[in-house]
């Protein structure tokens, strides 16, 4: 197919610009419109159901639909990506007006993300991002509205390293291989730790984010590296997975091994309250009043920014018993 001389010279100036030629031609560089309504009938594809913090996002998604009328509908994807992006896909064949995605791992749903966007469906990204390469927000998306899991990750590191006087062996559990707050919330940390000689990563492994898989990922770990002394998880699920473990295996957490999470959760701020976890970074599931003020927003045609960014603090011995009077 031959261009005309002005579109060439829009693909030459785009280039020039380094940006794909897609954002600038043809229709396809346009997010789907939503029109003002009342009322919505709109999916949310959950990733699973069977973790505190997960339950808690699903149960703020629906009350905050039900409060304005919207109707939700639900997907659960039992942690899987495939499953995930065949859910996606029965909200697009169900004509829903936009679809809420926490994905599971970024590759896999930036996929789902096109596909939606090729059906004229709006997305909006929750908690967890996509592959930018693949699916940018302004252009395939809305947005993405969640935490900034690499200042996380460094909050983490912070407290760690103030814990240790800089010095610790430490086993880090990784969240769901693939997905944004894994990627994240290793980088934030392993780049503030670089910094200190004596923090020391001797064993780094993914646990899904899953308290069981912790458990026994850290049985494991133990064994092979009796000299640790700290453990960074992606996940307070997985610092609890890994306190169990250490108990078992006969070792203090919170004494002679450190344990530092992410979420801030319940179970986790009283695991703080009792000294056995030392600390848990924020990151905050309730987005239901968020998701709705931004597509609410998005369909009164405001303009939307490409991230939306959640602040978190960081609970400690100081602040986890005021933390757990609105914990999930
Ligand atoms: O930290 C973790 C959950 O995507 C930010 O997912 C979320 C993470 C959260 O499984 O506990």
């Amino acid at each position: 197919m031959s261009r005309s001389f002005l579109e060439t010279g829009l693909i030459v100036l785009a280039m020039l610009l380094g940006c794909d030629t897609q954002d600038r031609l043809g229709p396809s560089g346009d997010l789907p419109k939503l029109d003002p309504k009342p009322s919505y009938r709109l999916g949310f594809a959950q990733i699973e159901t069977n973790i505190p913090w997960r339950i808690a996002q699903t149960e703020s998604m629906k009350q905050e639909a039900a409060k304005r009328g919207h109707q939700l509908i639900c997907t659960y994807a039992s942690g899987s990506e495939a499953k995930q992006i065949s859910d996606v896909d029965s909200l697009i064949a169900q004509r829903v007006d936009a679809i809420f995605i926490p994905p599971r791992s970024e590759k896999p749903l930036a996929r789902a993300v096109l596909k939606a966007k090729a059906a004229g469906i709006p997305v909006i990204l929750l908690d967890r991002g996509v592959d930018m390469s693949i699916a940018k927000p302004g252009r395939d998306y809305v947005t993405f509205i969640g935490s900034d899991f690499v200042e996380e990750g460094r909050m983490a590191a912070d407290w760690l390293i103030e814990a240790t006087d800089g010095n610790a062996k430490i086993i880090q559990l990784e969240g769901t291989v693939g997905s944004t707050p894994a990627n994240d919330r290793q980088r934030g940390f392993e780049e503030t730790i670089v910094q200190h000689a004596g923090m020391q990563i001797i064993a780094s492994q993914s646990a899904d984010f899953a308290r069981d898989k912790a458990r026994h990922v850290m049985e494991t770990l133990l064994q092979a590296h009796p000299e640790v002394t700290a453990v960074y998880a992606h996940g307070d699920d997985m610092a609890i997975g890994a306190i169990a473990a250490l108990e078992t295996a006969g070792r203090r957490p919170g004494k002679d091994v450190l344990v530092v999470g992410v979420d801030g959760s319940r179970v986790a701020l009283n695991a703080v309250i009792a000294g056995k976890l030392g600390a848990t970074i924020e990151c905050n599931p309730r987005f239901g009043p968020q998701a709705f003020d931004v597509l609410e927003a998005y369909a009164n045609g405001e303009s939307i920014p490409p991230v939306i960014i959640n602040p978190d603090r960081i609970f400690d011995a100081f602040n986890a018993k005021e933390g757990l009077k609105t914990a999930f």
